[in-house]
């Protein structure tokens, strides 16, 4: 079984065990710890609901025995599919204690995605809510389940229909109930992607423990700490940079917003006296421009991260006069590495670099194509080793051995300069992706899609700049006669169950790719064509 997770070399772990970054500690024994500790503070804020620590874990214990009493086992596979509510982090303990395996879908993923998680991974159970954001899940349930027979129990938070109620699972704790050790790997968090099919990135207890504890270092997290959740926290950057988990391993408290708008963030970060809070780049763009016409007191909030894409200098720069809270970039990956700027860093820092690695045992190489090392100071692609960045994806070997270096190093795919004082800065992208906001969508995965449909002879697709996303996407198409619209292909990648952040923004029709010496399809001039025709283009197309 160990062998799907590619592990690190025993000499290398046994480096990261003496020098401390991995303690030894499982999640289940970190969230008992910080019961002990804090007992009845607040960990947790949802809607009406505080929990307390200890609340938390008996919670925890008792929706443990119920999972267990379902029979979910050791080294089972769950699909969650949780909006930002307290049952997320029950749900994810729970499991965490059971040593069962959460893969961490994202509430936009649809039938296409949910089918490929619980097939790849021979899920047993899917965790949804029943309506959200108008969005029934249970339809999408049965839906899964009618593909995926395996794939046994459906249980909601909310109202189950013909499902299993999440309510009605917890139960009298079970007192010795068999759980994982600490290099045993702790879930399934996904990938960017720049393939046909989703990367599965497994992470274990002593590596993401690690992680939580230096970027609650970091951002200077303590037990008076509040952390306001908005983005989606099945994401990494929301759950543990430092996130839900590091500001529940420093005793803080986690305040969980459903939404991001102005309307809903700011009268939370008021009302709960948030200090630290963490947005993508549009999101930043949007708070920015509502800050000056809201009321809304923001005085508690002492840290604002923007990460998971390039956040302009331009806007960089606005944060702290129009917010009045220092910024702090935020450069991660869910396959591990984090870059932050630290909140002490010169405005000059912080505004025009993505920060420097979190610790100290994060190993960096810039490389040219050749992988031989570049001269410091220039742009090469971003290779990365430490404690707790992965060595291998799930359950992927042929694509490990590109995806990695011989001797451990994940390529990033990001192409980036390093500065005299240590600080990345990321200059473009290598990996066939594209970076809307933040979302990550594979032009592989889509391309796949397009190519099922009968009027598309080829596929390319592409990412175009944009004001207030970063990048669009654009899917150039080679079509048979007669040719599709471009409604009708958007249309038919809705059908396949494709969630909606993946489907193109834009969509061209060609009679033939321009190719590039070796007859690969260029995407660079496809880039540079369609941003000619933005500049002349006046209306966004529909
Ligand atoms: C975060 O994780 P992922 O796995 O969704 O995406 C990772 C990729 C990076 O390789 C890079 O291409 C891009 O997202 N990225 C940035 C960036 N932060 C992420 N590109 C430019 N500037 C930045 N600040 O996105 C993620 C994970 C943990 C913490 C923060 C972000």
């Amino acid at each position: 079984m160990r062998s799907q997770y590619p592990s690190w070399p025993q000499e290398l772990a046994d480096f990261y065990r003496d020098t401390g970054c991995w303690q030894g500690e499982t999640f289940g024994e970190m969230l008992r710890g910080r019961a002990a500790a804090y007992g009845d503070r607040i960990a947790v804020v949802s809607g009406t609901s505080r929990i307390s620590y200890a609340e938390l874990d008996a919670r925890v214990d008792r929706l443990a025995a119920g999972f267990y009493k379902l029979g979910i086992r050791q080294d089972d596979k769950v699909i969650l599919q949780l909006p930002n509510i307290a049952e997320f982090i029950e749900v994810c303990f729970a499991l965490f204690r059971l040593g069962a395996l959460p893969v961490f879908a994202l509430p936009l993923h649809r039938r296409s995605e949910i089918v490929y998680f619980s097939e790849f991974t021979n899920a047993n159970a899917y965790i949804i809510p029943d309506v959200e954001a108008g969005f029934d899940y249970r339809e999408l349930a049965a839906q899964v389940q009618e593909q995926v027979p395996t794939l046994r129990h459906v249980i909601v938070a909310g109202d189950p229909g013909k499902f299993t109620a999440l309510r009605d699972l917890y139960a009298d704790p079970l007192p010795d109930l068999p759980g994982p050790s600490s290099d045993d790997v702790a879930f399934l968090q996904l990938s960017g992607g720049s393939t046909g099919l989703p990367k599965l990135i497994p992470r274990t207890h002593d590596d993401y423990i690690y992680s939580l504890r230096m970027s609650a270092e970091v951002c200077t997290l303590d037990e008076q700490s509040i952390y306001l959740a908005v983005l989606p926290v099945a994401h990494n950057y929301p759950l543990s940079s430092p996130g839900v988990l590091g500001t529940l391993y420093a005793g803080g408290r986690v305040v969980l917003s459903r939404g991001s708008s102005p309307d809903e963030a700011f009268p939370l970060i008021e009302r709960e006296r948030v200090t630290i809070t963490a947005v993508v780049p549009p999101l930043a763009l949007v708070w920015l421009d509502a800050a000056e016409s809201r009321r809304s007191d923001l005085s508690s909030l002492r840290l604002l991260q923007v990460g998971g894409a390039k956040f302009s200098a331009e806007a960089a720069r606005k944060v702290k006069p129009m917010l009045g809270c220092t910024l702090q970039q935020v450069f991660g990956m869910a396959e591990g590495l984090v870059n932050y700027t630290r909140p002490d860093d010169p405005e000059d820092i912080v505004v025009n670099t993505q920060g420097r690695p979190m610790s100290p045992y994060d190993e960096i190489r810039i490389v040219d194509d050749e992988d031989e090392e570049v001269a410091p100071g220039q742009v090469g692609h971003l290779l990365t080793r430490g404690p707790y960045t992965i060595r291998g994806y799930y359950k992927a070997e042929e694509h490990n051995a590109r995806a990695f270096t011989a001797d451990g190093f994940y390529r990033t795919g990001d192409m980036a300069r390093m500065t005299p004082k240590g600080y990345l800065v990321v200059e473009g992208r290598a990996k066939d992706q594209i970076n809307r906001g933040g979302d990550k969508v594979a032009a592989e995965e889509v391309e796949n899609h397009l190519l099922a449909h009968r009027g598309v002879h080829d596929a390319a697709v592409v990412s175009m700049p944009d004001a207030y996303l970063g990048e669009r996407s654009c899917a150039f198409i080679v079509p048979y006669s007669p040719a599709p619209s471009p409604a009708e292909l958007k249309a038919f990648l809705r059908e396949r169950g494709l969630a909606a952040y993946k489907i193109p923004d834009r969509v061209e029709f060609m009679e033939s790719f321009p190719r590039t010496g070796v007859g690969k399809i260029s995407k660079k001039a496809l880039r540079e064509l369609i941003e000619q025709k933005q500049q002349t283009l006046a209306a966004p197309q529909t």
